[in-house]
């Protein structure tokens, strides 16, 4: 874990250093002059967005610790009280995957099958990206290594009808876990978004009350754009959580705040590079400390 943590730092790096030049976290007195403008506008760039930056600005200011102290409680309060995951009473569990092409959806899905078969869990996994041969290809790969199952179609099956038998067969077998995999669609593309309302709709066909949960894959490489994305997605899938992935990359880190303010959306994990062992679950404590400059930490002793 350790580990991972040090990967999400490496990729908040950019933001974090950028910030720690505008507040002298090392300054042990909370008289240190902070120009909170400059601050304000190092958050927007961080991809905070500017009405979360500037409240988080206003509450920091009036917090009576260090501004470094102050900044990071005024973020953390930003996020929604932690939500348990739905538990089920009697197996499977069912969990459907959405998000954009190239989120990382995928990925993620292997990374979350070879975490529930290390809690000893069974789990099934239905390829319903049926677009591309080469998808369920990857997929499968994915679903190998981690000890799993799959249920698959040929080429340009409805993904509805996959979803279905997936669902079917999780229940006829009592796997512990079932994930849906969907191909990757523009929240502006109707006729997509219609097809994932379908398949959400017929995996409450074959089993009542599923799916149990909705993960929506989030690129934290996206900005604004992702928080358009969000909201559509919420509408027409009923998203109940939120997967941020490439945070080890490019990314700004700070729509993962953006977007657990906006909608209220618990976090539930984030990538933190391609491998299967790169998905952390989401803490909001350590990530704002990765974000934000340690305390301590001044712009000098950053610049090694
Ligand atoms: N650096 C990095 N790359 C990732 C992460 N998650 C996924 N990827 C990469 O993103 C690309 C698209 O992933 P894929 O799972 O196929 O996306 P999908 O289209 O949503 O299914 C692949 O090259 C993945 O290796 C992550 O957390 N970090
Ligand atoms: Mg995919």
């Amino acid at each position: 874990m350790a580990s991972l943590f040090s990967r999400l730092k490496k990729g908040l790096s950019r933001s974090r250093e950028g910030l720690a030049q505008l507040i002298p976290g090392s300054s042990s007195d909370n008289q240190v002059t902070v120009d909170w403008q400059d601050v304000e506008d190092a958050l927007i760039m961080a991809d905070c967005g500017p009405s979360l930056s500037m409240s988080v600005i206003e509450k920091a200011k009036k917090n009576k610790q260090k501004p470094i102290e102050g900044l990071k409680q005024a973020m953390l309060e930003r996020f929604p009280e932690s939500k348990a995951i739905h538990a089920v009473d009697k197996p499977p569990f069912v969990l459907l995957v959405v998000g954009v092409n190239g989120t990382g959806k995928t990925t993620t899905i292997g990374k979350l099958a070879t975490m529930f078969r290390q809690q000893g869990k069974s789990v099934l996994v239905g390829a319903g990206d049926t677009f591309r041969a080469a998808a369920v290809e990857q997929l499968a790969v994915w679903v190998e290594r981690a000890g799993a199952d799959m249920v698959r179609q040929h080429e340009g099956a409805d993904p509805a009808a996959v979803a279905f038998d997936t669902v079917q067969r999780g229940v006829a077998r009592e796997y512990d876990v079932v994930i849906i995999d969907t191909a990757g669609r523009v929240q502006t593309d109707k006729g997509l978004m219609d097809e994932l309302a379908k398949v959400r709709r017929v995996i409450g066909k074959g089993l009542a009350g599923a799916p149990h949960e909705v993960w929506h894959v989030v690129d934290g490489g996206t900005g604004h754009n992702a928080i358009v994305q969000v909201d559509k997605f919420r509408e027409v899938a009923g998203t109940t959580g939120l997967i941020i992935t490439k945070l080890d990359g490019s990314a700004k880190g700070g729509i993962v705040v953006q977007l657990s303010d906006t909608y209220g959306l618990p976090i539930r994990y984030i990538g933190v590079g391609e491998a299967l062992e790169d998905l952390m679950p989401f803490d909001a404590e350590a990530f704002v400390e990765g974000l934000l400059p340690e305390t301590g930490e001044s712009a000098d002793n950053e610049a090694s």
